[in-house]
């Protein structure tokens, strides 16, 4: 018999599924309707309520003006969603049939053909149902009902005998940012957020496939691949480890059989494997992330029953938390080297979780990767992220610190919870084991925290004995449940139960674990309180600013663009983020009146609020040894944290972070009589070089200077002092340091250090020129020292290799420009200038 052979005919195409294709997916010719109305309208799945509604017009642009309030209403209300699809007979013989349902959003009562199949109740899990016994030959109808996940939590809170903090969210495993954060609108709605699959198999079906990395060396690797598989009925069959690596080396590895003998039910077999001359996988900046590509085959008799797919990152990783005179140490080993952690979060980058393009998701790590991060966190109030940000991060050599999806609240801990998130764990555990990227999973985000400093006993009146049930239902969950899971499913992978573990206004907090400081923004402290609050891994920390005004432009009106504006005020979801920004500004600007240029001032503040937490972070390594600012990316327009913004324009910090992340970096710390210079570097080689230390004014003149020989190690960083009085007159308003870092006679790190803040420095009026060097290219120069020249073109799709700088006088900077105009002029770039505002 031909195992697979499946005719599934849907309306609107045919799809006819060959010997290698077991899998057709169910993604044409969908309809949703709200539950109490009649009217079916058409959807497109995967998708979501509020995606469908804009399609037909049944609400405005919620990221247009200040409409994003606009549908509130919607998450009330209950909706469905139906299709119908063709089976032909022969499809029948199949011993299983699978509905595969690998994303509900989120309490979901499923039909086929008017028989309930499923209720599903969590959007981080998928779901199998064997429908062998409802599907029938001809035509099929499925139809899915989704009940108001925010009435259900008011439903469930109402049951328990005490108020549990953000009651109408946690009851509901979906994404909780959905319900509204300080970086995101409120969209709780509902949906089919992945693909639907009709899948047939016969005999036997492969669960999932991972590795183990058992003993290295540089001549051989040894690889254990264990598989697990459903049996149904005892037999023998054949695994084959096919090594498809383009450039692996390894003849012997090409291919490795083993014929078993399966049980029926779920067996779990181990293909071992040796390889020669192994490559390590490093991430960002240490070396190649380099990835042994696999296919695993499980065949019967010659015929392929079912394949399943690998990419190897050769790699171990440890979380070390070590006593030493400062506390408990925070820091990750890759492949035993110590490692300096530079990357940020990475919050979901749609609210509405539009499905991206490999291409756009690979953008997005693009941009982690050229910035020279090492790491991004997936933060625990989102989503589990999907296999296409995974492979790029692996591709990219990006680690990821994968949070739980929980966030800022207590959650319930009755058994019918507990026995949904234990499998929505297991699930998870399995799909991301065995990517080389997943470096850490963190039970959650800022609950611990939360619990002992947010005032929520007082807040909600626990009584002590409700205060010891809901932190033992905490325990239960974050402590015992999640680390007996990891025991069996990734026993490799380090776990840090919450992040972070103490809250910034402890002192502990920056001497062990990992630390969220927000002193600055929320606490509303100068910049330079970061140079003195930093702790053993900074895991948080932030400061935010506007989008550039060409994202503006997407969705305001000409007339909104202005500070008071409702559009713009909409588009800020933190209840005092401008006017936290105002006071900031105020402190370290001269407040520009004009949009543009506020916009413009609010990314320089953002930048150098930024630029002094991570130079410090860098500077005290190795007690320090990681910094992951607060956020890398947007879910929707807004002003918020990020580096980058919504529409994928990167803000001044983004730029800046090319030098504050290289591997070899330069920071400069002053006080009234002494300026220090700091020289690290993060490469695993040590190697000479020299420091070259100038004071110039800003026609270019050089005041003085001198070169300093030194030695590059990655454990230590090099400071030189420099007392103002060995330094001739010179005026501080008017001048500034230029520090490089030479190294086999290039240039491989520089910082200027401007002598005064920016409020009161005497820039003088600069005219700045851009010429045409080529089709890509323009060259920019100032007659003068021009800071943070910012440039943008009349297109908003334009990107610029470099951008925020700061030009010497004379000097002549190569940038490349990609623009979506069809040919590049020198007039169509504009140009800001601090000096000139
Ligand atoms: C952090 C995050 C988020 C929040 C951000 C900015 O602590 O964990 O909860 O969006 O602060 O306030």
């Amino acid at each position: 018999m031909k195992h697979f052979v499946l005719y599934i005919i849907l309306i609107g195409f045919t799809c006819i599924l060959n010997a290698q294709s077991n899998q057709t997916e169910l993604n044409s010719t969908w309809y949703f309707k709200q539950s109490d109305k009649t009217e079916w309208l058409p959807a497109k799945v995967p998708g979501n309520v509020f995606m469908d509604l804009l399609e037909n017009q049944l609400i405005k642009d919620p990221y247009y003006a200040d409409q994003v309030n606009e549908s509130r209403w919607v998450e009330k209300k209950n909706w469905e969603y139906k299709t119908t699809f063709l089976c032909e007979a022969a499809v029948l013989k199949n011993q299983h049939i699978d509905l595969i349902f690998e994303g509900l959003d989120t309490h979901a009562s499923v039909y086929l053909n008017d028989s309930l199949i499923l209720k599903a109740n969590n959007m981080f899990r998928s779901w199998t149902v064997d429908v062998k016994k409802f599907i029938r030959a001809g035509q099929n109808n499925i139809k899915i009902v989704f009940e108001s996940a925010v009435l259900y939590g008011q439903k469930e809170a109402a049951k328990l005998p005490y108020v549990l903090p953000e009651e109408e969210r946690i009851f509901s495993r979906k994404a909780q940012f959905q319900f509204g954060w300080d970086f995101a609108p409120r969209f709780a709605g509902c949906g089919i957020w992945k693909p639907i699959k009709l899948s047939v198999w016969n005999d036997v079906k492969i669960l999932s496939v991972h590795h183990q990395l058992n003993t290295f060396s540089d001549s051989l690797a040894k690889v254990n691949f264990i598989i697990e598989t459903f049996c149904e009925k005892a037999g023998d069959y054949t695994f084959k480890l096919l090594d498809q690596t383009a450039q692996s080396n390894s003849e012997e590895s090409k291919e490795t059989l083993k014929t078993i003998k399966l049980n029926a039910g779920v067996n779990a077999d181990t293909l071992k494997l040796n390889l020669n001359q192994p490559k390590l996988w490093w991430c960002n900046g240490l070396g190649e992330s380099y990835l042994y590509d696999f296919q695993v085959l499980l065949t019967q008799k010659n015929n392929t029953l079912h394949t399943s797919s690998l990419s190897v990152g050769l790699r171990t990783i440890e979380l070390v938390k070590e006593m030493d005179e400062e506390g408990v140490s925070f820091f990750f080993k890759l492949n035993g080297v110590p490692v300096f952690i530079k990357g940020a979060n990475y919050v979901p980058n749609d609210v509405f979780l539009r499905e991206k393009t490999k291409n756009e998701i690979q953008a997005e790590i693009d941009l982690a990767k050229n910035s020279h991060m090492n790491m991004l966190r997936v933060w625990g109030g989102g989503i589990y992220q999907d296999e296409e940000f995974f492979k790029a991060c692996d591709k990219a050599g990006i680690l990821v610190w994968q949070d739980l999806m929980f966030a800022c609240a207590m959650y319930p801990g009755d058994s019918a919870f507990m026995l949904d998130v234990k499998e929505e764990l297991k699930q998870q555990m399995i799909r991301l084991r065995s990517h080389a990227s997943l470096a850490l999973w963190c039970g959650n985000n800022e609950i611990d925290e939360a619990w002992h400093n947010w005032g929520w006993q007082k807040q909600f009146k626990y009584s002590p004995s409700d205060s010891a049930k809901i932190w033992k239902d905490y325990q239960n969950l974050f402590q015992t449940t999640v680390t007996e899971l990891l025991q069996i499913y990734d026993p490799e992978t380090p776990y840090w139960p919450s992040s972070p573990s103490i809250g910034w206004g402890h002192k502990e907090s920056l001497i062990r674990g990992d630390s969220h400081y927000w002193g600055v923004w929320w606490g509303m402290e100068p910049f330079e309180t970061y140079q003195k609050k930093w702790g053993r891994f900074m895991s948080e920390y932030g400061f935010q600013s506007m989008p550039a005004l060409s994202s503006f432009k997407k969705f305001t009106a000409e007339s909104q663009l202005q500070l008071n504006s409702s559009t713009v005020k909409a588009h800020q979801k933190h209840p005092k983020g401008y006017e936290t920004i105002q006071t900031y500004m105020t402190q370290s600007y001269k407040v520009p009146k004009d949009f543009e240029k506020y916009i413009y001032v609010s990314q320089l503040l953002q930048r150098d609020g930024m630029q002094q937490a991570i130079e410090t972070h860098r500077r005290n390594k190795p007690r320090c040894m990681g910094t992951l600012f607060w956020q890398m990316n947007d879910c929707w327009p807004i002003t918020s944290w990020s580096a980058v913004d919504y529409y994928k324009q990167p803000k001044a910090f983004y730029y800046a972070l090319t030098d504050l992340y290289k591997s070899q970096a330069l920071s400069v710390s002053e006080t009234d009589s002494n300026y220090v210079v700091y020289a690290y570097s993060d490469s695993i080689k040590n190697f000479g070089a020299k420091l070259s230390v100038t004071l110039m004014n800003f026609r270019s003149e050089v005041l003085w200077q001198k070169n300093y020989p030194l030695m590059m190690n990655a454990a230590k960083v090099f400071k030189v002092k420099l007392f103002k009085k060995d330094l001739p007159a010179f005026d501080p308003k008017a001048s500034y340091l230029k520090v490089e870092l030479f190294s086999m006679g290039k240039k491989c790190a520089s910082r200027i250090y401007l002598n005064s803040e920016a409020k009161n420095v005497s820039l003088p009026f600069a005219n700045v020129k851009v010429v045409l060097v080529d089709a890509t290219t323009i060259q920019v120069s100032s007659d003068v020292f021009a800071a943070d020249v910012y440039l943008s073109h009349e297109h908003s799709e334009t990107f610029f290799s470099d951008n925020f700088f700061h030009l010497e006088a004379g000097q002549k900077k190569r940038i490349t420009v990609k623009t979506k105009d069809k040919k590049l002029s020198a007039a169509s770039i504009k140009f800001l200038v601090l000096n000139n505002l």
